[in-house]
């Protein structure tokens, strides 16, 4: 196989995830009863038009990851989760923030090594009040979250791949 020296090529994504406040009712039908949010990571292509979703457009990541791990805190059951097809999400409920480590494995004819990105689950909003000037926001209350809405927190990057083989050069520009 040759490599095409001297060209990189990258790919934009998203990751990141969206938050909400359990309702009561919701709370009442969760097996834990510590749980608060239900949440969703996810990785994204940013290449397409938006469709209806405000964070991401179509999931066409497919034809170059293979497979999306999302390893979570140790307080989960089972924490490292694979997605082997789009889209690459995972939806769960919880009670608290920590980092989700995302690691992107491509299609075996690009012969690239998996990649890790980081991302630190938001579930809170920045409360809109500083009670005490000097001191740190305060985690809002259940209600006032509801209020404010699902808390958003993404970023945007690119997978860039140097000197590609020429066949996952030509699948990567194919799409
Ligand atoms: C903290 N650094 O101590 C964080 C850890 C862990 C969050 C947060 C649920 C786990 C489960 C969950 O939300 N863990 O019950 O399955 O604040």
């Amino acid at each position: 196989r040759v490599r095409v020296r001297g060209v990189t090529i990258h790919r934009p994504i998203i990751y990141g995830n969206t938050a909400t406040v359990l309702s009561p009712a919701e709370r009442e039908t969760c097996p834990f009863p510590d749980h608060t949010h239900r949440w969703t990571v996810a990785i994204r292509s940013a290449a397409s038009a938006p469709d209806s979703d405000i964070v991401g457009g179509a999931d066409d990541l497919g034809y170059f990851i293979k497979r999306v791990t999302f390893k979570l805190h140790d307080t989960y059951a089972n924490p490292t989760r694979n997605f082997d097809k789009p889209p690459f999400e995972l939806s769960e409920t919880g009670w608290g923030e920590f980092e989700i480590q995302i690691r992107i494995h491509f299609v075996a004819e690009s012969g690239e090594k998996p990649i890790t990105l980081y991302h630190h689950l938001k579930l809170h909003p920045w409360s809109l009040t500083f009670p005490t000037p000097g001191t740190d926001p305060e985690i809002p209350s259940p209600e006032n979250a509801a209020k404010m809405g699902p808390v958003h927190s993404w970023q945007y990057d690119e997978i860039v791949f140097t000197d590609p083989f020429q066949s996952f050069l030509n699948l990567l520009t194919a799409h």
